[in-house]
């Protein structure tokens, strides 16, 4: 019998494919601390190349990934510029203070989207009793602001601006893909100035585990010593690595279908007069829905439409996220907002 919940809470949710399955149980392996695993060894390749970078590295989480580029770009006592409600600042465990021993510079972005007019104030001046700016971060799509996205025109006069003040810029982009989706365009014109770029194979990408950190040579082999310092050396994890390949080859092409049901949910929500949504501003597989004039808290909404088989995220008390991905198909979609209507009390 076919699980009958329908599960909007993440892209993170989504179960590896048949394909992935088979794969991962016919994965040639090795020892990776040897750097021994022909098949991580190949997804580090094809992950290289598809980003045009010089080399990447199989990491176990993209909070990982994150990290570990913040402490390869940066030095103790320096500022990490980041978004306002980023992902690398709000949902890290304060990871860049403790492993890095710097401190970020939240900037707060209209629809979590900076430019480089926002971030050049920010930057600390070169004064020897002031704290250095070490490091701009951006996140493509931004997660908090409901998938936005950045354009490749405003990443790369961000990136034109830091590299002319002689500081590196690293991409989150755990859902980058789903950038290049909404764009039309490559993940590697997309990232061509950055210096850095973390993406996630486990999230619309299907794949159980894993991340991936593509950059330079050097910046990638100082990357490998800080993933192994924390504890993110793996063995033979070419059984993730398998389910990887089949990700990075396969389902971008896919994540089209999960924007065009996100659209569709928006659509069928904002005829709910009280919830408070822009359907034109869902252009990826990201909704966030504002609940503050209905008689629900977040959490209670949440607990309600759990009962009737929907799964969501409460994101604060007035504000729920909804997530389409590979698991959940248009028949889904429409069965989550007639149960999202009824609950409400605006449904048929
Ligand atoms: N995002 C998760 C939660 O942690 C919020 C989710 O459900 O969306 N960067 C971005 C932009 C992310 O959205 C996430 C995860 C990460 C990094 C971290 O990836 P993992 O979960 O692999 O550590």
């Amino acid at each position: 019998m076919q699980n009958p919940v329908i599960d909007l809470r993440s892209d993170t949710v989504t179960k590896p494919t048949a394909e992935m399955r088979s794969a991962m149980a016919n994965a040639e392996v090795g020892d990776d601390v040897f750097m021994d695993d022909p098949t991580i060894n190949r997804l580090q390749e094809r992950a290289a190349q598809i980003f045009k970078k010089e080399a990447a590295l199989f990491v176990p989480s993209g909070t990982m990934g994150n990290q570990i580029a913040i402490r390869v770009h940066t030095s103790p006592g320096q500022e990490v510029i980041t978004e306002g409600h980023a992902h690398i600042f709000e949902f890290e465990m304060a990871g860049m203070a403790a492993i890095s021993g710097v401190l970020a510079r939240p900037i707060p972005a209209p629809d979590g989207i900076l430019d480089w007019g926002m971030i050049r104030p920010a930057i600390r001046p070169k004064i020897y009793y002031r704290a250095q700016t070490g490091l701009i971060t951006l996140e493509n799509t931004h997660n908090m602001a409901g998938g936005t996205v950045y354009s490749k025109q405003q990443i790369d006069e961000i990136c034109f601006g830091a590299h002319e003040a002689g500081l590196p810029v690293h991409m989150d982009g755990a859902r980058i893909f789903n950038a290049a989706t909404a764009l039309n365009c490559d993940v590697a014109s997309l990232t061509a100035t950055c210096d850095s770029v973390m993406f996630c194979l486990s999230k619309g990408l299907a794949a159980p585990v894993g991340s991936m950190l593509a950059g330079s040579r050097e910046f990638i082999e100082r990357a490998r010593s800080v993933r192994k310092m924390l504890g993110g050396g793996m063995r033979q994890a070419g059984i993730l690595a398998a389910a990887g390949l089949i990700a990075l080859e396969q389902m971008p092409a896919r994540l089209i279908e999960d924007h065009k049901n996100a659209r569709l949910l928006a659509d069928l929500l904002s005829e709910v007069s009280c919830l408070d949504l822009e359907p034109a501003k869902v252009c990826t597989n990201i909704l966030m829905a504002g609940i503050s004039r209905t008689s629900f808290i977040s959490e209670e909404f949440a607990f309600l439409l759990r009962q009737q088989g929907v799964l969501i995220t409460t994101v604060d008390p007035r504000k729920i996220r909804l997530m389409t991905h590979n698991d959940v198909n248009r028949n889904q979609i429409l069965k989550a907002a007639d149960v999202i209507k009824e609950v409400i009390g605006e449904g048929t």
